[in-house]
């Protein structure tokens, strides 16, 4: 047996270079680059090993380990979770540093390999540098706060162990089923220590991605289903985009007539113009997503979690009568509201759909029902458009501006806050990958380093980051990655002077906002009321801040402006930042939806009173769906 002796993280590397993926006959590298900041846990390891080989892995440096993760995220979901980065760390706080991240891409399905490193596996040194001490395990370390949010998690103590690690890793990352983040912990001696390995580990790899298909007497059964339904409605899910199911999706609509909502991974399934896209659905969705939802008698729903948002907190589907057809790649998410499970990949399922539909399609009555509720949807849209709010402008206009002055190819990003609601209602896609919203797990500090991996996912698109304060205070320093990779991102500054979605959530429920503005404190209080309204405003200045970390920035302080800015910002080289100051009050309204989120069952303040009945109410509407 040919061997090659190397340390085990020379091993990693030479590794990671060599595996490919091939879905529909296209092939490519699976791992493109490893994003690594550097300490003693890491550097002489994982880093030497990059150093020494440039050539099999390209490095990236960042600024914060929990953003790598994410630009990790955003260039495998920008890739269809066909592609990805690895992200090398040192061990304690460099290491966990990730967790948040590693679980934004459990949560969201999106491939991304981690590498913390870990403390010595030999113990002699202990406790070394940052190293937890457990009174009642040995084997414990910070790092196993890793394994519930990863969908594999190993820890390579020995060399030789890098291989059945490494091999279970890219099953579960190539698994369109299980893939999410893959932890392998690498103490820090054992990267350096050698080992003759096989050559065949180091050999080109190929990860066949198929389309599996239920078995025929599920399919039979769903068409059954399906022809016996007067009022069917799809929800189309991220699934749809990742499988490239978008065509036949296409094709089922004009043959069929039934209807389309989106989730927000799901968004861009369709344009928005087309025949029967109602639109996102559930909490942050729209009236004609909504009503036709409301009484649907089938809901195929196409690679969805069915998240709290989409089911609206499962009131969104009132008909007493309503079903569920589940295509899904995942069990779990195929059998869920005690669905028909068609276990299988989107695109292929609903090909075999197409031709078991042949010759059916839903009422004429119902399309012009549809029809009808698409076209009021759209004027409602560039209503919000154009609301002309002044003296500061409503946030759904600079949303409008934005939208107008990209392409149809440009993607935009958004992650917290208020926006990736408002994006969802109003965001016109045109492109089947230009809607990029983070919304599995909501992570503020998502969307600069997420859009980052956006652009290095594929530089041929401008990337639009829709950011608010709060997040953008949690995590800007990406921006002096993107500069450095010379991969500009055009940053939309959202500035509202605080946490201003939460602050209407608080006020819905009786809180008055506490809490959630940026004001000295008045009278002891940090509420959203009266007194800490007018109160001083803190002397801060993003767009300066901005500015200090290298971007190009302009301030807007109309729409107006706006449009100038982003007219300028295509012409430049460089990351750019566009801040704009909105009113915080003049929010998007949410259509006939509901979003369960508990509310005290005993409080002094009247308000909170009255919002628990509100609450009660909503909750009476709840369905089981079994
Ligand atoms: C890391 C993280 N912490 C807390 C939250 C809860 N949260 C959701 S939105 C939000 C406020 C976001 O503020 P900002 O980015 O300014 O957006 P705005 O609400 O003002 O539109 C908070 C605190 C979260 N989603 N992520
Ligand atoms: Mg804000």
């Amino acid at each position: 047996m040919q061997t090659l002796k190397l340390t085990m993280a020379q091993a990693l590397v030479r590794f990671l270079a060599s595996q490919h993926v091939e879905r529909d006959g296209i092939e490519h590298r699976f791992v493109e680059g490893c994003f690594g900041i550097f300490g003693h846990g890491n550097l002489t390891g994982v880093g030497q090993a990059l150093a020494q080989n440039p050539e099999l892995l390209t490095y990236y440096q960042a600024r914060n380990e929990q953003a790598m993760v994410h630009t990790a995220a955003g260039f495998a979901k920008m890739r269809n979770r066909l592609a990805t980065l690895a992200c090398t760390t040192s061990i304690g706080p460099g290491a966990t540093n990730m967790i948040t991240g590693a679980a934004a891409a459990t949560v969201n399905r999106l491939p991304v390999l981690l590498l913390p490193g870990d403390i010595f596996a030999s113990r002699r040194p202990d406790p070394v540098l940052q190293q937890l001490e457990t009174p009642s395990r040995g084997d414990v370390s910070v790092n196993d706060a890793f394994i519930p949010v990863s969908r594999y998690f190993d820890r390579v103590e020995r060399a030789e162990q890098l291989i059945p690690a490494a091999m279970a890793g890219m099953r579960v990352l190539t698994s369109q089923a299980e893939t999410g983040a893959v932890t392998l912990a690498l103490p820090q001696d054992v990267q350096t220590e050698a080992f003759a390995y096989p050559s065949e580990f180091f050999a080109k790899r190929v990860w066949y991605i198929g389309r599996p298909l239920p078995d025929g007497p599920a399919l039979n059964r769903a068409t059954e289903i399906i022809r016996a339904a007067r009022r069917p409605l799809i929800i189309a899910g991220g699934g749809v985009i990742y499988s490239e199911a978008t065509e036949v999706l296409q094709r089922v609509i004009k043959r069929t007539g039934i209807p389309v909502a989106e989730t927000q991974a799901g968004k861009g399934s369709l344009p928005f113009d087309h025949l029967g896209a109602l639109g996102g659905i559930g909490a942050t969705g729209t009236f004609a997503a909504n009503r036709i939802a409301a009484r649907a008698d089938l809901v195929i729903a196409i690679g969805t979690r069915y998240s709290d948002f989409t089911t609206a907190s499962r009131t969104a589907f009132q008909n007493p009568e309503v079903r569920f057809v589940n295509i899904n790649v995942s069990e779990l998410d195929a059998h869920k509201l005690g669905g028909v499970p068609l276990q299988g990949d989107a695109r292929a399922t609903l090909e075999a759909l197409e031709q078991r539909l042949q010759g059916w399609s839903v009422a004429e009555e119902y399309g012009r029902e549809y029809d009808q509720l698409q076209a009021d949807w759209d004027t409602e849209v560039t209503r919000l458009y154009n609301l002309g709010h002044s003296p500061l402008p409503a946030q759904s206009e600079v949303l409008g501006a934005v939208n107008d002055l990209s392409a149809p190819r440009d993607v935009v990003v958004s992650a917290a806050g208020s926006m990736p609601g408002d994006l969802h209602k109003l965001w016109r896609t045109r492109d089947v990958k230009g809607y990029h919203v983070e919304y599995g797990y909501s992570t503020m500090g998502y969307e600069i380093a997420g859009g980052l991996g956006v652009k290095l996912g594929d530089p041929t698109r401008e990337v639009y980051v829709m950011v608010g304060d709060g997040s953008y205070l949690m995590m800007a320093q990406e921006i002096v990655t993107s500069i450095q990779e010379r991969a500009k991102l055009t940053v939309v500054l959202v500035d509202n002077e605080g946490f201003a979605s939460i602050g209407g959530l608080s006020r819905s429920k009786g809180t008055a906002g506490f809490g959630t503005r940026y004001r000295y404190r008045s009278q002891g209080s940090l509420g959203d009321d009266e007194a800490h309204r007018n109160g001083v405003r803190l002397p801060v200045d993003l767009a300066m801040n901005a500015q200090g970390l290298g971007a190009e920035v302009f301030r807007a302080r109309n729409i107006e402006e706006l449009r100038d800015a982003l007219v300028a910002a295509k012409k430049a080289d460089r990351t750019v930042v566009i801040h704009v100051l909105v009113d915080r009050y003049e929010g998007v309204p949410d259509y006939e939806s509901w979003w369960e989120v508990p509310v005290a069952e005993v409080a002094d303040a009247p308000g909170v009173r009255k919002a628990r009945e509100a609450h009660e109410h909503g909750q009476a509407r709840r369905r089981w769906h079994l």
